[in-house]
């Protein structure tokens, strides 16, 4: 099973999975279809369905044009308001296209039917894939736009945090950079947020993802899955977990990265090439 992770618009990410022997391939929010059609061809594989994680315009509105495209494409979702639907999901189905597995986690809270898909091959020993859509980002979690932090707290805890620890996480967006500059302020003493940051800025100079991480990785990080921590607890002034997540998630909503602000004197020592920018 080989993922092939699209970049597309501002910071999403569309997938394709492919199952290598037969050529047969499953997207995962194909919001730009034409590009999707674009590898589908390129890779020689054809397509059987498509997966969403939930109704938001930049992950579920290819779906229309994509089932004009290839009659007979099966749609997946959990929520009535995806495009094109073909089949509705809940939890804990398991669907197979070929030698993948497929089984639909249910995790509202970002929106109210947002699902995220464990995927596995049979016979294989490749660790296993979740799509989390907008549910769980490398070093944060969604918004909860339509869900209470009730919700969140069993999505991240008992619906993808007990999954195995080596399962790779794609997620909907590329937000790394900006998520982790939030953890270190939760967290500035953790060793592994300052690396994976550096790591981060690394990737992105280069234009490359950062997705897939480990769900192992995440919990080294993510302050999202961190909530026990002492640090996470200080930082929130809670200790029950599912306060904790409550505050850290408004304190994410507002956080911004703070203006540089060169005072300036600084500014003109800098045209004189006095200091160093
Ligand atoms: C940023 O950080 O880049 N522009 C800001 C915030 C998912 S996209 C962007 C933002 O709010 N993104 C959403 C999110 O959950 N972010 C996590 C976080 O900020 O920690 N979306 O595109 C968003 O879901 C959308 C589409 C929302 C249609 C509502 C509707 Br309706
Ligand atoms: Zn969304």
């Amino acid at each position: 099973m080989k993922v092939k992770v699209i970049s597309i618009l501002e910071d999403n990410y569309m997938y394709l999975v492919i199952q290598e022997e037969t050529r047969e391939a499953i997207a995962v929010d194909p919001a730009v279809p034409h590009r999707l059609l674009e590898i589908v061809r390129r890779e020689g594989v054809s397509l059987q369905a498509v997966l969403t994680t939930h109704h938001h315009w930049d992950h579920a509105r290819g779906n229309e044009n994509l089932a004009k495209e290839i009659p007979g494409l099966k749609v997946y979702g959990g929520d009535d308001r995806i495009g094109a639907l073909t089949d509705k999901v809940s939890h804990a189905q398991e669907l197979k296209f070929g030698t993948i597995n497929v089984r639909c986690l249910f995790t509202p809270c970002h929106t109210s039917g947002h699902m995220c898909y464990f995927m596995w091959e049979d016979d294989c020993t490749d660790a296993p894939a979740v799509f989390t859509g907008d549910t769980l980002f490398v070093g944060g979690c969604g918004r909860f736009f339509e869900g209470t932090a009730e919700q969140m707290h069993k999505n991240l805890t008992e619906v993808l945090g007990c999954l195995p620890k080596d399962t790779k996480i794609f997620c909907g967006h590329e937000y790394t950079i900006k998520n982790l500059k939030f953890a270190l302020k939760v967290e500035p003493h953790n060793e592994k947020v300052r690396e994976m940051l550096c790591w981060a800025r690394a990737r992105d100079d280069d234009d490359k993802p950062t997705v897939p991480s480990t769900l192992e990785e995440e919990f080294e990080y993510n302050p999202f899955l961190r909530l026990s921590e002492e640090s996470v607890q200080k930082f929130t002034g809670k200790t029950d977990p599912i306060e904790v997540l409550r505050v850290l998630r408004k304190e994410k909503d507002n956080f911004k990265k703070p203006k540089e602000r060169v005072p300036p004197h600084a500014l003109l020592a800098l045209e004189w090439g006095l200091l160093r920018p």
